[in-house]
């Protein structure tokens, strides 16, 4: 398969229920109506975007319903499987996905749609995220399952679960060794706890002070993918960006990253060529005022661009 493929799939996740706040369904057509697609479009004339609409999916309403101290589990597993299909298909479209959250439990679906189309071995993460979310419902403190979605992907997390009947179509078997994180800087006590014991691979808001986002970016990128020839996903929280930048999310975290540092990260990874999805996640259009909102959609949108090859030195084609 080849990667940095041209061709989009964009399919927007309205789906709010794995966080705290509510608002997340809103952000993809948010998107949309900022203008996304076209700015897409407009990277270079042979690009080619489609947009899917959104994911489908029967609501169990259920009304907030906690199983093992999972908030809406029935309908967070009820939303992933269902993406976990459509991004599947689009792959098999020969398209990237492109998923527009949603909250980020999104991640759920969305990197088990991708692992039927490829092997574990095959597919690295980059977590960009103010967040670790490996919680596991026992060492979450709020329940909320956009904390947990890297622990239900990896395998080295697998007996710390319960049998989960309404999870049983996640297969996912990534390693944590395949994961890495950047632009931490709020994590649990139990997830410190999980990243000393995993030797998890991550660069947090105190590496990009020392090493600058240039080595960062690149120290995590080898990190993963070594001999450059694993696809790549990349789960973008828009919290991982300061609040000056994108104060529309539900939990903002202050010293964070600059827009520019996100902007070249995104660059870095497209000029990789191992881009093969993506999500965009936790953009909440209900949260601050106009000028917030404006913001956060401007951000988002810039560093879906970047990703897929809008560069800030100019495109040529
Ligand atoms: N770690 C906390 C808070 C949190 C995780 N992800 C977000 N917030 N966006 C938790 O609830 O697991
Ligand atoms: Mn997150
Ligand atoms: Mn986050």
């Amino acid at each position: 398969r080849a990667f940095n493929s041209k061709a989009i799939g964009i399919l927007g996740v309205p789906f709010d229920k794995g966080a705290g706040t509510r608002g997340t369904d809103k952000g993809p057509n948010a998107l949309r109506e900022a203008g996304l697609i076209d700015e897409i479009k407009h990277i270079s004339s042979n690009i080619d975007v489609k947009d899917y609409g959104d994911v489908h999916y029967e609501l169990m309403n259920t009304n907030g319903r906690k199983i093992h101290n999972l908030n809406d589990l029935s309908d967070v597993a009820a939303c992933n499987k269902a993406l976990a299909d459509q991004v599947e298909k689009i792959i098999k479209d020969n398209r990237m996905p492109i998923t527009l959250g949603g909250c980020h439990s999104i991640a759920i679906g969305s990197i088990s749609g991708v692992l039927r189309t490829t092997t574990p071995d095959n597919l690295c993460i980059l977590w960009v995220d103010a967040h670790l979310d490996l919680n596991t419902n026992t060492t979450s403190p709020t329940g909320n399952m956009h904390g947990m979605p890297a622990s239900l992907l990896v395998k080295e997390l697998r007996s710390n679960w319960p049998t989960i009947p309404e999870l049983e179509w996640c297969k996912a078997d990534l390693s944590l060794r395949n994961f890495c994180w950047i632009g931490l800087r709020s994590i649990d006590y139990y997830e410190r706890i999980m990243m000393e014991q995993y030797g998890i691979k991550y660069f947090d808001m105190r590496d990009i002070d020392r090493m600058g986002i240039d080595k960062v970016t690149n120290a995590a990128l080898k990190a993963i993918n070594p001999n450059g020839d694993r696809q790549l996903h990349v789960s973008f929280d828009i919290d991982s960006l300061d609040p000056l930048f994108a104060n529309s999310t539900g939990t903002p975290a202050g010293a964070g990253l600059t827009l520019r540092e996100c902007l070249f990260l995104m660059e870095e990874v497209h000029r990789s060529g191992t881009l093969s999805s993506m999500d965009l996640v936790e953009v909440n259009p209900l949260v601050g005022d106009v000028r917030d909102v404006t913001n956060t959609l401007n951000s988002a949108k810039a560093i879906v661009c970047a990703a897929i090859g809008s560069n800030r030195s100019g495109n040529s084609s």
